[in-house]
Parts: structure tokens; C-alpha cells; sequence
């Protein structure tokens, strides 16, 4: 088999760098052992019309394997996680109640996380950025809560850590410096058990690395506007 090939920006803004979804991609591939390549796309090109044909919505990640071409890192994270061993056990229901937990984080747990970034950067000079703020907060601490709860004193969800942590964590960590996480130490020290493991480490670098790539035009007045709205 021919490495599979992942698709990934060679540029974002500060604030997405090591948060880009091929991230939770190049992440899985690393827990796995299986060794890829990427192709860079600069700022835009996401939406022409030779990704588009892998990404219908012009976004990163793609996977393509043999043949295969995926999109969704969630689906790419399943995929891999079914195809090499070291995240899904063997056996169905094992493999299920890891399934589980990925759709858990991706669609129970992400969508009031995603949230935050409207309000704090992607639309932070609208005028109802900051009094929508609360009831996101809101959101997001009922969902931590639940979280928090079923975990309990367990390392993982489901026994080892398997594909569901790893989108868990990959969610979580988008709030890691925020207050609403620290409110849940078994949270925080989840989100550290994740984070230490070594092919997390080797994901970060390789998507860091990959950063070489210059911003669109535009984006420093873009940049000056939300930061001009963020100091009223
Ligand atoms: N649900 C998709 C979301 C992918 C996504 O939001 N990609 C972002 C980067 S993290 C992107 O490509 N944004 C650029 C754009 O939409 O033009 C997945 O998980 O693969």
C-alpha cells in the first residue's frame, strides 16, 4: 500500500495553528503507526474546484488511500482506527461503544465549543457578539458537566485510549487555557493524559511544521478590524 496522502493549509491564522482538523487525522495516524504524506494547499485554494472534488464543502482534511478518497475527520479518524489496530478493539460491541464516543465529541460536545470561536474571533465585531456570550458559556458548561460525570475516575471512556478519546481530547483542548475547563480537574487531567502521549507530540510538530505558507491577501485588515472590536 501507498502512504496515504492528507490534505492540510500551509497557512492559518496564529490562533488555529495545532487546532486545524488534519491535526485529529495526522493524530490517529501516529497512534497507529502508519507513516503519510500531505499535500499543502495555500489560503483559498480549499475552495477550487480540484479539492472540491475530494472536499465537496472546499475544507480540510481529505484522506486518500488506494483509490479511496474520505472527507470529515471524523470519518477519516473511524477509518483508520478500523483499519490499523491500536484505536478500536477487535470485537463489535468494543468497536461500537468506541463509536460512540467519537460521535459524542464530535456532535454533543464540539457544536457549543465551535461557538465560542464566532463569538470571540470569527464574528467578535458584531454587536452581539459579547452579550451572546453568557448563554454559550451556558451551553458549554452543561455539556463539561455530563462529561465530567460519566468519566468519573476512569482514564478513558471506554477502557483504553481508543478513537473516542481521541476526538474527545482533540475537542477539549480547544477550551484548555478557558476557566470553563479548569471548573473540572478530572477534565484537565484527561485532556493532559491525551495530550503527553507521544504521537500527539509527533502530530503537533508535523502539522506545525507544515506552516511555511504566507497569509491571504487581506487578512491584516481583517485581523486590525477584529482586534479594533475587541478592544471596545
Ligand atoms: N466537519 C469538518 C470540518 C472541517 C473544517 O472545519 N475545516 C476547516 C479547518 S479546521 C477549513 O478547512 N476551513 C476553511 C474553509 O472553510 O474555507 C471536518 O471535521 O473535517
Amino acid at each position: 500500500m501507498t502512504k496515504p496522502i492528507i490534505t492540510a493549509f500551509d497557512w492559518v491564522p496564529d490562533f488555529a495553528k495545532g487546532q486545524v482538523r488534519d491535526f485529529r487525522v495526522r493524530w490517529a495516524l501516529e497512534e497507529v503507526g502508519q507513516p503519510y504524506e500531505v499535500r499543502y494547499l495555500s489560503q483559498g485554494e480549499q475552495k477550487g474546484p480540484e479539492h472540491r472534488a475530494r472536499q465537496p464543502f472546499g475544507q480540510v482534511p481529505t484522506y486518500e488511500e488506494d483509490g479511496l478518497t474520505l472527507f470529515e475527520s471524523g470519518a477519516i479518524v473511524h477509518h483508520i482506527a478500523t483499519k490499523w489496530p491500536g484505536l478500536m478493539p477487535a470485537d463489535a460491541s468494543g468497536q461500537a461503544l468506541a463509536t460512540e464516543w467519537m460521535f459524542a465529541a464530535l456532535n454533543t460536545v464540539e457544536p457549543p465549543i465551535s461557538e465560542l470561536a464566532y463569538v470571540d474571533i470569527f464574528e467578535a465585531d458584531k454587536p452581539w457578539a459579547k452579550p451572546r456570550r453568557p448563554s454559550v458559556e451556558e451551553r458549554i458548561s452543561s455539556r463539561l458537566k455530563d462529561v465530567a460525570k460519566r468519566l468519573g475516575d476512569q482514564q478513558w471512556f471506554a477502557g483504553d485510549f481508543l478513537a473516542g478519546d481521541l476526538l474527545m481530547v482533540s475537542v477539549l483542548r480547544i477550551i484548555e487555557d478557558d476557566p470553563l475547563l479548569a471548573e473540572h480537574p478530572t477534565l484537565v487531567a484527561y485532556v493532559k493524559r491525551g495530550t503527553d502521549r507521544p504521537a500527539f507530540r509527533r502530530a503537533i510538530d508535523a502539522q506545525m511544521a507544515g506552516f511555511t505558507g504566507s497569509p491571504p491577501p487581506g487578512f491584516a485588515e481583517w485581523e486590525a478590524k477584529l482586534k479594533a472590536a475587541a478592544c471596545n
